[in-house]
């Protein structure tokens, strides 16, 4: 047990120390060599976690399939073990420090029997960079290495870096029985630890994401001032080859994935726009010495939403999931490459589903729902750098800089297209109140609209009041904050259609958004906020006509004092800790609304 590869006594002391609970057959340090990557793989083959796929078609690529309830985040099972319950604030589960260890020790206990454990150094940011943390995981799962190998920095130069700065988040993980019963996401930020156990899927696993990345780095952000945030990072080359970079907050499978990796429409092709993909999912940002706010993306891949990634909505994706890609529950054609609902090519016949069971188009099951061959929540992870979109800025220690944060949500109806705040404290007011529909992304009821607040909802490591407040502070600290917007891609008609056609042609509004930035256009005068002139919106080659553009763009006031009932009751529940700055952004919208 004391064959490590390091003498920092610390990280030896809790490794031996988890070993004792797990009770592995043998440790394995993870030194981001391409031959012990090999290794894995085969061992995963072996032993079935993993399905190799067509070597000629899709070098590098493998199948995995979860277990069928474990196919999601799972939020029910995710706590905030703070030692005092108000510090989680309402919005978090709480279990006490004590109660959780003991808990899932029990979980743990002897969990690694026969297996190897793993012990995965890893850094989020590039290494070196003072934007960057550095933890361990700690995992029974091959799978799990293989795709943090794939998300994150992992090794030997990691750990060099860890022994001179000493700290780490340390993370646990035991797929243990993979039982649904005994599955707990364990956070505790006053210790800098994550403890999980029970579960195979993505972000319940991958500790470094959300765990880390969202939950313990808010935690952190809201003590260093900085921010933690869901959100995407993409560069706007302009015509002029200057580029511009906005920070885009949406909630799990809404389209930060889809936006980051855009590829302009025909119509604004002569436009001469190119977009640089920065990050689709997390973003650390900091005020740096010129006083902006400056943005990296911590992780090194994507775990992106399989379902409608085509040649026509993600182009780019498409490019970069044909090498060195891990596919979780997609359907797995008789050629030995794959296929989920909305992919190029025909329905596949004589397919596997993401079950194992032989699958063809149109089977539905005994309530006459048809059956999908992927999981509405399938995913690939892949490199970052294989994307033909991935910004030169990746590595840089420092980021980029941030013109525009843009929030936004998944909503049939009331938010319009798009919208500018008036100044930064009604932007945080226009973060605070979104909500959006509930996608496959977590386990729960689909299409149910909940309140979300800069998509962190299920991601703030603290009480969320106190989370307002540090968006609040930050905006004071800046000396030239960001300018805020809010986007709704998904306003539908009548018949539930979608009335903004999305993807690509999202490009038309970010060119309204850095034509506000850069005071290049007016704006109408609403009560919700600025938004766009139906004539500052390139329209070339869109065929879509401009009632519908009005329709998007059309403001409600009387949804909107509804809605803000809604919104009353859910600022209702952060009581002492909520800002009285938002109360008042709260009472002059609804007097803006009145007067309207
Ligand atoms: P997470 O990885 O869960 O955080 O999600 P994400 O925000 O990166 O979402 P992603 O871009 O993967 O999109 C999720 C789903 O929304 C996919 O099924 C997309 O096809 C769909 N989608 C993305 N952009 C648009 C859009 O502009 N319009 C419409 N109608 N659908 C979109
Ligand atoms: C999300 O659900 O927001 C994701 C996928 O990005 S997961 O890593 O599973 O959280
Ligand atoms: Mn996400």
């Amino acid at each position: 047990m004391d064959k490590h590869p390091t003498k920092f006594k610390p990280l030896t002391d809790w490794v031996n120390k988890m070993a004792r609970i797990c009770q592995p057959a043998d440790i394995v340090w993870i030194d981001g060599s391409e031959a012990q990557k090999r290794q894995l793989e085969e061992e995963s083959v072996a032993s079935g976690e993993l399905i190799p796929l067509n070597q000629q078609k899709l070098p590098g690529c493998f199948l995995h399939r979860t277990s069928h309830d474990d196919v999601a985040r799972t939020e029910h099972l995710t706590y905030i073990c703070t030692g005092k319950k108000r510090d989680a604030g309402p919005t978090n589960n709480w279990m006490s420090p004590r109660l959780a260890y003991k808990k899932a020790t029990g979980f743990f206990k002897g969990a690694m029997k026969g297996r190897a454990m793993y012990v995965i150094p890893f850094s989020m940011g590039p290494v070196g960079s003072p934007f960057s943390k550095i933890g361990v995981e700690l995992t029974d799962s091959r799978y799990v290495v293989l795709n943090m190998a794939i998300m994150t920095r992992v090794g030997e130069a990691v750990l060099r870096q860890l022994e001179i700065n000493g700290e780490f988040t340390k993370c646990l993980h035991s797929k243990a029985d993979l039982d649904i019963n005994k599955r707990l996401i364990l956070h505790f930020p006053e210790d800098n630890t994550i403890w999980s156990v029970g579960s195979g899927y993505g972000g319940n696993v991958l500790l470094g994401k959300k765990c880390l990345s969202l939950r313990i780095a808010s935690f952190m952000a809201k003590k260093e001032n900085w921010f933690a945030e869901h959100m995407l990072i993409m560069g706007i080359e302009e015509p002029n080859g200057h580029v511009e970079y906005i920070a885009a907050a949406f909630p799990s499978a809404c389209g930060k994935t889809n936006l980051a990796m855009l590829v302009p429409p025909e119509g604004l092709k002569r436009k001469g726009y190119r977009i640089w993909t920065v990050g689709d999912d997390i973003a650390w940002m900091r005020i740096d010495s010129d006083g902006s706010l400056w943005a990296i993306n911590p992780e090194t891949g994507f775990f992106g939403v399989a379902p409608g990634t085509n040649s026509h909505t993600n182009p780019n994706m498409v490019e970069t999931v044909k090498k060195n890609t891990i596919y979780t529950n997609v359907v797995l054609k008789p050629d030995g490459t794959v296929w989920w609902e909305g992919a190029d090519g025909e329905v596949p016949s004589g397919g596997i589903d993401w079950m194992g069971r032989p699958w063809k188009p149109g089977m539905c099951d005994s309530h006459g729902k048809p059956v999908l061959g992927a999981h509405a929540n399938s995913r690939f992870t892949t490199p970052i750098a294989q994307s033909p979109s991935a910004s030169f800025r990746l590595e840089q220690h420092h980021g980029v800089p941030i013109s525009a944060i843009v929030f936004g949500g998944r909503r049939q109806h009331l938010a319009p297209l798009a919208y500018e705040a008036f100044e930064w404290q009604h932007g945080v007011f226009l973060g605070a109140t979104m909500a959006s529909e509930r996608t496959a992304a977590q386990f729960g009821v689909l299409g149910e609209v909940r309140r979300d607040p800069m998509a962190m909802l299920p991601f703030c490591g603290y009480h969320m009041g106190d989370y307002f407040r540090h968006w609040l502070d930050m905006g004071k600290r800046m000396v030239k904050p960001p300018k805020v917007f809010h986007v709704n891609w998904f306003r539908t008609d009548e018949n539930g259609k979608f009335l903004w056609p999305g993807f690509r042609e999202n490009l038309r509004i970010l060119e309204w958004i850095l034509d506000r930035c850069n005071n290049k256009v007016e704006a109408v005068t609403t009560p919700i906020g600025y938004v766009p002139r139906v004539s500052d919106i390139d329209m070339t080659g869109l065929n879509l006509s401009s009632a519908a553009l009005d329709k998007l763009l059309a403001i409600d006031a009387k949804a909107w004092k509804e809605e803000l009932k809604g919104i009353k009751r859910f600022f209702k529940l952060f009581k002492k800790n909520f800002p009285e700055e938002l109360w008042r952004e709260y009472e002059a919208l609804l007097s803006r609304l009145k007067s309207h």
